[in-house]
C-alpha cells in the first residue's frame, strides 16, 4: 500500500522537486491557538518572514477533507474566519477525510503530513507537553509521541508552564528526542528566556543545528529533533507577570472540568484575556522568531542535502 501525500501548492511542489529550503507551519495555532484577526495577521507574517529568510513556507492543514501543504492567501482567510474546525492530531487526520472536515492540525499532525510531502523542518510557537496533574489525568499531548516516532524537527519557544516542564523533558528524553537550545543553556518558556530547567545541548548557528539534524538522521534514530528557540529578550513577559495569568487560567479549568483536546485551547484564551493581549503579542513575536530560524535551517540543509 502507498503512502499518502498531501497535496502540495505549486510553490511547494516547486520547491521541494529542486531541493531548495521549505518551512512547514501547522494551522492549529490559527483555528485554536490565536483569535481573529490576529490569527490571520500572524499566519500571513510568519509566511514572510520565512520567504524573507530564503525558504518557501507550507502552511498545513485539511481543507475540505483534503491534506494540504501549502495554502493560497484566500485559504489562510478561511481557515482563520471559520466556525467549528475541527483541531486535528495525528490520530484524526483519517476520519476528518472522510467527512469532509476543515482541520487545523496540530504539531503532531503538521509533523505526520510534512514528513509525507518530504519537508524536514516545520515552525511553530509552542509545542504540546506533559499537562500539569498528567499523574492524575495522563493527559500527555501526542506531539510528544510523534516526536517520537517522526523524522521532523520543530523549532519551537520552549513550553509554556500550563504544562509540566521538567515531565515533559522527561518524556523527550524516553523518546530518544534530542532537545536543542538555540544561543543558550536554558530551556526557555515560551513567554520567557529561562524555565529554570536546562536543555540537553546548547547550539550557536543555523547550520550547526543543520547538521546535528543531518547526522540525527543518518544515525537512523527515526526520531525527531526539537529546537528550543528563547523568545526576543524585547518582546519577553516577565516571571512575574506571566506565572500569575497562567495559574489563574489552570485553576479556572480544573474548576470548570475542561480537559482532553479543549484544554489547550481554553488555557490560551483565558491567559490572552486575562494578560490583556499582553501574551498575544509575545506570542506572535516568539513566532515570527522561529520562523526566521526555521527558515535558515532550511537553506543550510538543503545546502546539505544536496552535496
Ligand atoms: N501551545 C501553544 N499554542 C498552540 C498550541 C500549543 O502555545 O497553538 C497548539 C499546537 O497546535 C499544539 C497543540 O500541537 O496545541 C497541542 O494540543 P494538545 O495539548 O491538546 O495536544
Ligand atoms: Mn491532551
Amino acid at each position: 500500500m502507498s503512502l499518502l501525500k498531501p497535496k502540495l501548492s505549486p510553490e511547494v511542489a516547486d520547491a521541494l522537486a529542486s531541493g531548495g529550503a521549505i518551512v512547514a507551519l501547522e494551522s492549529t495555532i490559527i483555528t485554536h491557538g490565536m483569535p481573529y484577526p490576529a490569527n490571520l495577521e500572524t499566519a500571513l507574517g510568519v509566511e514572510a518572514v520565512v520567504r524573507e529568510n530564503g525558504a518557501v513556507p507550507a502552511t498545513i492543514a485539511v481543507i475540505d477533507g483534503e491534506l494540504r501543504a501549502g495554502l493560497e492567501r484566500d485559504e489562510l482567510e478561511k481557515l482563520a474566519q471559520a466556525k467549528g474546525v475541527v483541531k486535528a492530531s495525528g490520530r484524526d487526520l483519517a476520519v476528518a477525510m472522510v467527512r469532509g472536515q476543515t482541520a487545523g492540525t496540530t504539531v503532531s499532525a503538521t509533523m505526520l503530513l510534512a514528513d509525507l510531502a518530504g519537508i524536514d523542518i516545520f515552525a511553530t510557537g509552542g509545542v504540546g507537553g506533559v499537562h500539569r496533574g498528567a499523574e492524575q489525568t495522563f493527559d500527555i499531548s501526542a506531539d510528544l509521541t510523534e516526536l517520537g516516532r517522526t523524522k521532523t524537527a520543530v523549532v519551537c519557544a520552549g513550553v509554556k508552564s500550563i504544562l509540566d516542564i521538567a515531565k515533559t523533558l522527561e518524556y523527550l528524553e524516553t523518546q530518544r528526542v534530542p532537545v536543542i537550545a538555540y544561543g543558550t543553556e536554558d530551556f526557555p518558556a515560551f513567554f520567557t528566556r529561562q524555565s529554570g530547567y536546562k536543555a540537553d545541548h546548547r547550539l550557536d548557528t543555523a547550520e550547526e543545528i543543520a547538521r546535528a539534524m543531518f547526522l540525527h538522521h543518518q544515525l537512523g534514530t527515526g526520531t525527531g529533533l526539537l529546537i528550543a528557540n528563547p523568545i526576543p529578550e524585547a518582546a519577553a513577559l516577565t516571571h512575574d507577570f506571566i506565572d500569575g495569568t497562567i495559574a489563574d487560567a489552570v485553576r479556572e479549568a480544573e474548576e470548570r472540568g475542561i480537559g482532553r483536546k479543549e484544554l489547550t485551547p481554553f488555557l490560551l484564551a483565558r491567559i490572552n484575556e486575562l494578560s490583556k493581549g499582553e501574551s498575544l503579542k509575545a506570542n506572535i513575536e516568539l513566532v515570527r522568531n522561529n520562523a526566521r530560524l526555521a527558515a535558515k535551517m532550511a537553506v543550510a540543509y538543503a545546502a546539505l542535502k544536496k552535496q
